[in-house]
């Protein structure tokens, strides 16, 4: 069976959630790695006023026995909007132009929804947290495979940091504490300057995040059908993040190299390695076993403080865009977030792989096919 995950809610609605379906029986639901997961992804620089109204707790309602355990039931996440309770009885405010950059106009155009905040309610960025809840869960089960997914800024606005495709334990250490997703002091300070700057200009940015998937054995996903691939899934759950316009696999240089000088050559020294990893850990839509890297990347904020044009759909006059409450720059939590649906796309290829209605029989088969590859 494959793994489900649908979201629902609305940003200032009640609560928001998440239904998981396909999770196997026997394994332990950590709550307080899910509100951590949580608390990091409300928490980066450059994150506007309401993240100190919000103060993200999961609530898990079904699918567990008393003790956390998954019973293999569908598992289901609340997390309450705490600014719900200001907007509750204050009459829903009309929003008739929609701001460039933004779902306003298209979703009002589309569902033929007068009112533009019905539509921002739901194609908000909020959503995310119902996505990162069920992420944690997901990295969580991927840890008993070995698997590690890390995620960090690689830029911010036009600044490009060097590219790196590891992480050393210092990095991976640094990254952890970093509000802005760096994995060292000097891009941390340069990311908070440019934050700074924007603010002061009234502006907003855009950036990049590098996600790598460590541990992944060789032999994950397929090349015969197009949809079975695995960077056809991987980038599918990537570009599906608010905001993503990119997904790139691998050496953003790859394709620039004569072939002689890009593809990894194969040897073998204990199991079968790769002397680079310019593929990024895919190749004919199947993991090598190298570590899987890829860039996202991520547009500027659209609700800006100095407003662009738009029209009103009224009077299809030229106005200004609304101005208000907003993010700056969202990269950190967006790798927060990459990071969740990174793990729902490879969870769900283990579990297709290696099957089991229990995790001890998923763990078993894992095992088998470890030996039969030799890996
Ligand atoms: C968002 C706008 C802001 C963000 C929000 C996403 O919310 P508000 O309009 O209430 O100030 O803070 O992000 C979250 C609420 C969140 O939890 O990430 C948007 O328009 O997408």
């Amino acid at each position: 069976m494959r793994l489900k995950m649908k979201t629902a809610g609305e940003s200032h609605g009640k609560m928001i959630s998440t239904l998981i379906e396909g999770l196997p029986s026997g394994f332990f639901v950590d709550e307080e790695y899910i509100n951590n997961m949580l608390k990091k992804r409300q928490h980066g620089y450059g994150r506007g006023k309401r993240m100190s109204i919000e103060n993200d707790k999961v609530d898990i309602i079904s699918g567990l026995t008393r003790d956390n355990i998954t019973t293999g039931a569908p598992v289901n996440l609340l997390i309450e909007n705490f600014d719900h309770k200001n907007w509750k009885d204050k009459p829903m405010p009309v929003l008739r132009a929609g701001r460039p950059g933004h779902g306003d106009l298209y979703g009002s155009v589309k569902y033929d929804i007068n009112n533009m905040r019905y539509v921002l309610e739901r194609a908000s960025a909020r959503e995310t947290a119902s996505r990162v809840a069920a992420g944690a869960i997901f990295k969580n089960m991927l840890e008993l495979f070995g698997v590690k997914i890390y995620s960090f800024t690689t830029s911010i606005g036009n600044l490009e940091f060097p590219e790196r495709f590891t992480l050393s334990d210092e990095e991976k250490i640094f990254l952890r504490e970093s509000d802005t997703a760096s994995p060292c002091i000097q891009e941390q300070e340069i990311c908070r300057k440019e934050v700074d700057k924007a603010i002061a200009d009234k502006d907003s940015l855009g950036g990049s995040v590098r996600l790598l998937i460590e541990k992944v054995p060789m032999g994950i996903g397929s090349y015969s059908q197009y949809d079975t691939r695995l960077d056809s899934r991987l980038s599918m759950v990537l570009m599906s993040i608010q905001s993503v316009k990119g997904v790139l696999i691998g050496d953003p240089k790859y394709y620039q190299k004569r072939g002689s000088l890009s593809h990894d050559e194969i040897y073998y020294d204990n199991g079968i390695r790769h002397k680079t990893n310019n593929s990024g850990g895919i190749n004919a839509g199947v993991s090598t076993g190298e570590t899987i890297n890829c860039k996202l990347l991520v547009k500027p904020v659209p609700t800006l403080m100095s407003p662009l044009e738009t029209i009103d759909l009224d009077t299809m006059e030229d106005v200004d865009a609304i101005k208000e409450r907003s993010d700056v720059w969202i990269c950190p939590a967006l790798s927060v977030v990459a990071e969740s649906m990174a793990a729902y796309c490879i969870l769900n290829e283990f579990l297709e792989k290696f099957g089991g209605d229990n995790i001890s029989d998923t763990i078993s088969s894992f095992n088998r096919y470890i030996d039969r590859a030799s890996l």
